[in-house]
C-alpha cells in the first residue's frame, strides 16, 4: 500500500516538473520558411496544420507569400519529406531556434529608476507593471486602470494619460498573443513617448486625446513565455486534464467560430468553448463597452508580418467605413515607411491574410462606435525571423509606430467622417441621377 502511495507520489512529482516546472527548450528545432506556389501547395499547407506537431506561425495564405513552420528534431524528416513530395519549396530559416531565443535581450528594470526601462531589450510582466506604477506616479496627467483580470487572478494594468480637457479616446491593446514580445514594448513605448517626449507633436497628441494604453492584455500567457515556454500564445486557463489555453484573439463575441479557428483545445487557435469564455476578454471587452463613448482609435498590437489589418475576418467585402480606414490606414503606413524604409501592407484582415474571426478589432468596430479600428502586424516580415525579433530592431520598431500613430491622427483630423447617413433627400437626388443616367443612355 506504502508502496503504491509512494509511486503515485513520484509520478505525481514528475508530472508537475515536466508540466509546470520546467522549462520548454526548443533545441535543434528547425524554423522553416516554406514557399507554396499555388492554391494546391496552399491546401496542403493548412491540412498540415492540423498537426500538432507542427508550430505554423503564421498560416497559409495567398497573400503572404512564405510560411513559417517549427519543428523539433523527431519531426524534421517527416516535414521535409511531406512538403519536397508535394513539390513545395522549403528552405531552413534557422537551424536550431533555441539559440535565437537565447540572444534574446531580457533587462531587468530598477525600481523607481524610469531610465531603467530601455527600449533594447525585453520585459517581464513584473517589471512592466512595476514600471507603470512608477510612470504613474511620475506623472499627475498618468493614472492607473484596470481593464480586466486574468484567469489566474491578475489585473489587466494600463495607464491612462488625461490631461483634462481630451474628450477623444484612443485605445491601445498589447500582449494579448503572449509570444509576440515586440507587442507590449511597442505599447509601452507609447505611453512613454506621451509622457516624456520634448516633440511638439507627441506633446499635443497627448494633450488632445484621452489615452487608454494596456501593453499586457493576456498576462498570464505573457509569464508564461518568461518562465515555461517561449512559444505560448493562449491564456493558461486548463481546459481539461490535458490541454491548456484559449487564443484570446478567436474569443471575442463576433462570428465567434466561424473562421480560422480549430476547435482542438491543443491547438493554437482554439477559440474556447464559447464567446466570451475567458476572464481576460469577458471583463476586457466589459471595460471597452464602458469607456467607448467617443472612442476614436481602436489599435491592437501583434506580431508578425507587417500588416495593417482593419475588420473585418469573415468577409472580404468593404464593411463600414472601409474606405475611409484603409485611405487613413495607407497615409500612414506611408509615414511609418519614411525612417527605415519599412514597408506594411494595409488591407481588412480577410484580404489581407486570412478568413479569420473572434478577433478584439472585429468585435469592437461591430458592437461598439468607434471610428477607426486597426491592428498592427508588427515586424519583421522576414521568413528567417519571425517572432524572434532581435532586439536591436525593438527602438526603430517603436519609433516608426509612433510616427505612423501621429499620421492617423493628423489624417483622421483631414478627412473627417461625414457627419451623419445620408438622408431621404440625398437619396431622392441619388435616384433622380441614376434615373436621368438610364434615361440618356436609351435615347
Ligand atoms: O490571427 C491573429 O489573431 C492575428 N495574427 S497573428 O499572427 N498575430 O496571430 C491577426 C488578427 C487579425 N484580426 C482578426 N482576426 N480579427
Ligand atoms: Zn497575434
Amino acid at each position: 500500500m506504502f508502496g503504491c502511495k509512494f509511486y503515485i507520489l513520484v509520478i505525481t512529482f514528475i508530472f508537475i516538473c515536466c508540466c509546470d516546472g520546467e522549462k520548454v527548450r526548443f533545441d535543434n528545432y528547425t524554423l522553416y520558411g516554406v514557399f507554396p506556389k499555388d492554391e494546391k501547395q496552399i491546401n496542403l499547407l493548412r491540412s498540415l496544420q492540423d498537426d500538432t506537431r507542427f508550430d505554423f506561425w503564421n498560416d497559409p495564405s495567398p497573400y503572404k507569400e512564405y510560411v513559417n513552420i517549427l519543428a523539433s528534431q523527431e519531426n524534421k524528416q517527416y516535414l521535409e519529406k511531406v512538403l519536397l513530395e508535394h513539390g513545395i519549396e522549403v528552405n531552413v530559416a534557422v537551424d536550431n531556434i533555441q539559440e535565437l531565443i537565447d540572444k534574446e535581450r531580457v533587462n531587468k528594470y530598477t525600481r523607481r529608476n524610469l531610465r531603467s526601462m530601455t527600449w533594447n531589450a525585453y520585459y517581464t510582466l513584473d517589471d512592466i507593471y512595476s514600471w507603470m506604477e512608477d510612470l504613474i506616479s511620475s506623472y499627475p496627467e498618468a493614472t492607473e486602470i484596470i481593464g480586466g483580470i486574468s484567469y489566474e487572478g491578475r489585473p489587466i494594468k494600463g495607464i491612462r494619460i488625461y490631461h483634462g480637457r481630451a474628450n477623444k479616446k484612443i485605445f491601445l491593446e498589447g500582449g494579448i498573443h503572449s509570444r509576440e514580445w515586440i507587442s507590449p514594448a511597442t505599447v509601452a513605448y507609447i505611453a512613454n513617448e506621451l509622457l516624456t517626449s520634448p516633440i511638439d507633436e507627441i506633446r499635443d497628441a497627448a494633450r488632445e486625446y484621452d489615452w487608454y494604453i494596456f501593453p499586457v492584455t493576456n498576462p498570464d500567457g505573457y509569464i508564461w513565455t518568461f518562465t515555461n515556454n517561449r512559444m505560448w500564445r493562449k491564456n493558461r486557463r486548463p481546459i481539461n486534464a490535458q490541454q491548456t489555453g484559449v487564443d484570446l484573439n478567436r474569443n471575442w463575441n463576433n462570428n465567434w467560430l466561424v473562421a480560422g479557428a480549430s476547435i482542438d483545445p491543443s491547438s493554437d487557435t482554439y477559440p474556447g468553448p464559447g464567446p466570451f469564455s475567458e476572464p481576460e476578454t469577458r471583463t476586457l471587452s466589459t471595460y471597452i463597452r464602458s469607456i467607448s463613448d467617443g472612442m476614436e482609435f481602436y489599435l491592437s498590437f501583434h506580431s508578425y508580418g507587417q500588416l495593417l489589418l482593419l475588420p473585418f475576418g469573415n468577409t472580404t467585402e468593404p464593411l463600414a467605413n472601409y474606405f475611409e480606414a484603409i485611405n487613413i490606414g495607407r497615409r500612414a503606413m506611408g509615414a511609418l515607411s519614411v525612417r527605415y524604409g519599412t514597408q506594411y501592407v494595409t488591407g481588412n484582415v480577410a484580404e489581407a491574410i486570412y478568413h479569420a474571426t473572434g478577433g478584439s478589432i472585429d468585435w469592437v468596430k461591430g458592437h461598439l462606435d468607434v471610428r477607426l479600428v486597426y491592428c498592427y502586424e508588427l515586424r519583421p516580415d522576414d521568413w528567417r525571423v519571425g517572432f524572434i525579433l532581435p532586439p536591436d530592431e525593438i527602438l526603430p520598431n517603436n519609433l516608426e509606430v509612433m510616427d505612423s500613430i501621429l499620421e492617423l491622427i493628423y489624417m483622421s483630423k483631414r478627412i473627417t467622417a461625414p457627419s451623419a447617413a445620408p438622408g431621404p433627400g440625398a437619396s431622392f437626388l441619388f435616384i433622380f441621377i441614376v434615373g436621368v443616367m438610364l434615361h440618356l443612355f436609351k435615347y
